[in-house]
């Protein structure tokens, strides 16, 4: 597939993206525990007890790796700002670690990249997940502090702030399908969790306006609803998932409201007076961020308690998480999102991107499938931005071979094939693709 920069609107934003635990190392500088480092620590959670306390030692690394990005011919790099890094405890700062980031923003900014910075992806201090967690409505004002403080060391260089990456992970995926970390199963949680979550991004956002801070958005992930047949029963599975997956944060932020299906669940395990947060969950957004990876087909699963979904893969083609390759998923939700949402506002595509079993052989990585994913998604952003959808950028996840979560080191979503004993980078093919794709024809 030929597709080139020139192909999609001047301005627009490539980029690949990061996340501190996944790549940084928390073993350095004086960063905090957090409860990825217990969770991990505890049999049967992660492949092989994997942990993030070297990941891909970008912090000392990190040079080298904005180096990677530049070469590309990237225009930004969306990264993380762990808060066990930055406050430890949870509430007082750690200056190597805010230091830390200062530099990194410096490197970026050196570089030509815009920086797209995350406040929340995943590092829940341990010292405040000893408290509850997002269970505990205290966590959200304390989330408001973290933002407050980073902000104000690197708010006047940051192109973009999202305050929360993938809620429906945070919440649904940790609290009730126990697959990360706190690693709960308990629907009482959950509820509290996916609603906390929400008033910690409109707590953050109200926090940092008041600051005078521009350019606030969040990340959102979505995953397309098949059916596994025709049957109402099954179109109601979807349905319900739809609104727990999809639904729920964006109507939450953008209708003040959540979807009647999933509250007729939810309902009874709510935190008091939630409605009452809904004002501010709903401020005004200035950009959305959709993370998009594929679809799952869902099923009425009779005699089970609620939500009573059954969910089961899918024919096509998978990725190495075994997840189906579905490009056509990514249109539909850039311009469901501006037209049921959104309407102008600016969207990025925050994360995109596959996991493969690459090898390196003789000094090379041959990804040619990640080559095919990667332009297919960009083929489907580019239809969703000739059919309406104000689509602004694209990060691919991810730069680097990474710390895969519950996973461990085993999947690899890189453009970057990383050595886990050596800790070399070694370029994939997909990446030498994107480059040349973005290289910018001067006439020379
Ligand atoms: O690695 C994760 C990332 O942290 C959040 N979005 C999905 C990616 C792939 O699973």
């Amino acid at each position: 597939m030929s597709l080139s920069r020139y192909d999609f609107p001047e301005g627009f934003v490539f980029g690949a993206a990061t996340a501190a635990y996944q790549i940084e190392g928390s073993a350095f500088g004086n960063c905090g525990p957090c409860h990825w480092d217990t969770f991990a620590a505890t049999p049967g959670n992660v492949v092989r007890a994997e942990d993030g306390s070297k990941a891909c030692d970008h912090y000392h690394q990190w040079p080298a790796d904005l180096d990677l990005l530049q070469a590309a011919h990237m225009d930004g790099y969306r990264f993380s700002t762990s808060w066990a890094r930055v406050m430890p405890d949870g509430v007082n700062i750690n200056p190597e670690g805010i230091d830390f980031y200062d530099r990194l923003v410096d490197g970026m900014l050196a570089r030509g990249l815009q920086p797209f910075q995350t406040l929340y992806h995943w590092e829940m201090p341990s010292a405040l997940a000893d408290t509850g967690g997002w269970t505990n409505r205290d966590t959200c004002h304390r989330f408001a502090d973290f933002s407050e403080a980073i902000t104000r060391r690197l708010g006047d260089r940051v192109a973009a702030i999202a305050t929360i990456n993938e809620p429906w992970c945070v919440a649904w995926l940790s609290h009730f399908l126990g697959v990360h970390a706190p690693g709960l199963r308990d629907i009482r949680a959950a509820a509290r969790a996916m609603h906390h979550i929400l008033l910690a991004h409109g707590l953050s956002v109200e926090r940092l306006r008041g600051m005078g801070q521009q350019n606030l958005g969040i990340v959102l992930n979505f995953d397309y609803p098949a059916t596994v047949s025709a049957s109402p029963e099954d179109q109601t599975a979807a349905n319900l998932w739809d609104g727990i997956f999809n639904r729920w944060y964006i109507e939450g932020i953008t209708r003040q409201a959540y979807p009647s299906n999933v509250l007729e669940g939810l309902g009874p395990h709510m935190p008091a007076h939630w409605q009452d947060d809904m004002p501010l969950i709903g401020q005004k957004l200035d950009w959305l961020g959709v993370n998009y990876y594929t679809r799952n087909l869902h099923a009425h699963a009779p005699g089970t308690p609620w939500p009573s979904i059954r969910t089961v893969p899918g024919p096509l083609p998978k990725t190495q998480m075994g997840w189906e390759i579905y490009p056509e998923g990514l249109h539909h939700f850039l311009t469901r999102m501006a037209k049921d949402y959104v309407g102008d506002l600016p969207i990025y595509v925050t994360e995109n991107g596959m996991a493969n079993a690459d090898q390196l052989e003789d000094g090379v990585v041959n990804d040619r499938i990640r080559e095919d994913f990667l332009f297919a998604h960009l083929a489907a952003t580019k239809q969703a931005i000739a059919d309406g959808a104000n689509v602004k950028g694209f990060f691919y996840w991810s730069l680097l071979d990474n710390y895969e979560w519950a996973e461990g080191y085993e999947k690899r979503f890189g453009l970057v094939h990383v050595d886990f004993a050596t800790l070399a980078r070694t370029p994939k093919s997909s990446y030498h693709a994107l480059a040349r794709a973005l290289a910018r024809n001067t006439g020379a």
